[in-house]
């Protein structure tokens, strides 16, 4: 029997089959990992079989199917090991904020980096809009533009007075989508606001950093009435740019990959070589100044293979 994992607790998995029913799972043995050294071997968005376990009402996972593609971070910033975050994607929507907490252009650049190593569409939700005035609300019209002239779609929402939620409605539409970003951007609150019945747990900004609670502990997937899936994710700290070579990094940003081919030398790394069609676009101010700050300080991440 074959069904889509909806949350992962660990050990337990919720499972819905085929015909929109829950049932939990659990993994017999060690299902293959399949040469990744992931900590888990079964995500939210994963489809999986599994086969009844005689004489109770749960199932056994007995495996794994190739996902289409998946979202991983480091599971902490000493070891090599990953943790997918979610699998299947059709959209990744970055959930962001430049108020409490502001997310940084670096951060957002290096899950757009991931993203677009697997080819997952990236949608950039500016929430909070509701608190942007003057100053912010400038800046949010460059973030937006910066964004916008790369194609990345951008949208300002505000999950407390609902703005604009009628067009991510749209963007979501039929779509198995992740909702990621740090802790306190909004990431539930939105969910809540598409969905009321999910009832997800929200924490203002001050119970975070007085407790260091997260709300929300795993990733987990809901249906949307209007057709289509999103997980909310617990709060992503940072994401490590995993497995990625250096010749690589400048084709996961859209503005540089179409340069690259006019560069003088075909193994141009964009950093100080001569007749380079990226800092000549750098210079001339076609390629923004941060997103090429976040090229740079993704070549010098140290776990970027040379
Ligand atoms: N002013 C305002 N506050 C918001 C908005 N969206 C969320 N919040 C608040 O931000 C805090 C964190 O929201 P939450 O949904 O828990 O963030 P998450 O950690 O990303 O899931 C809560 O106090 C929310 O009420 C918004 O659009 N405007
Ligand atoms: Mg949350
Ligand atoms: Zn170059």
């Amino acid at each position: 029997m074959r069904g889509t994992i909806i949350k992962s607790t660990g050990s337990w998995y919720m499972v819905q089959d085929e015909n929109g029913g829950l049932l939990q799972c659990r993994i017999k043995g060690k299902l293959k990992l399949k040469g990744m050294e992931s900590t888990n071997p079964v995500a939210v968005g994963d489809t999986i079989q599994y086969e009844m376990e005689p004489g109770t009402e749960n199932g056994v996972i007995s495996n794994v199917e190739d996902r289409k593609n998946y979202i991983i971070r480091k599971s902490n910033n000493l070891s090599r090991q990953t943790q997918i975050i979610a699998a299947n994607l059709d959209l990744a929507v970055m959930v962001a904020t430049l108020v409490t907490p502001s997310t940084s252009m670096g951060f957002i650049d290096r899950f757009m980096v991931t993203a677009e190593a697997y080819h997952i569409p990236v949608l950039l939700l500016l929430n909070k809009s509701d608190l942007y005035q003057e100053d912010l609300k400038q800046y949010a019209g460059e973030v937006k533009a910066a964004y916008a002239s790369i194609g990345y779609r951008v949208l300002e929402v505000s999950a407390k007075t609902g703005a604009n939620m009628d067009l991510l409605v749209a963007e979501l539409k039929g779509k198995t989508s992740l909702l990621a970003g740090h802790s306190g951007v909004g990431k539930s609150s939105i969910l809540n606001y598409l969905e009321p019945g999910v009832n997800r747990k929200t924490a203002a900004i001050s119970d975070y950093s007085s407790k260091g609670v997260h709300t929300t502990t795993f990733a987990e997937m809901f249906e949307l009435k209007g057709g289509g899936r999103i997980i909310d994710t617990p709060g992503i700290k940072d994401f490590g740019v995993v497995d990625m070579k250096k010749e690589e990094v400048s084709h996961y940003f859209p503005e540089m990959r179409k340069l690259i081919n006019d560069c003088r030398f075909n193994n141009c790394l964009h950093v100080n070589e001569p007749g380079c069609a990226v800092l000549k676009a750098v210079e001339e101010g076609s390629i923004h100044p941060s997103r090429y700050r976040s090229y740079v300080s993704i070549m010098n991440n140290e776990d970027i293979r040379h």
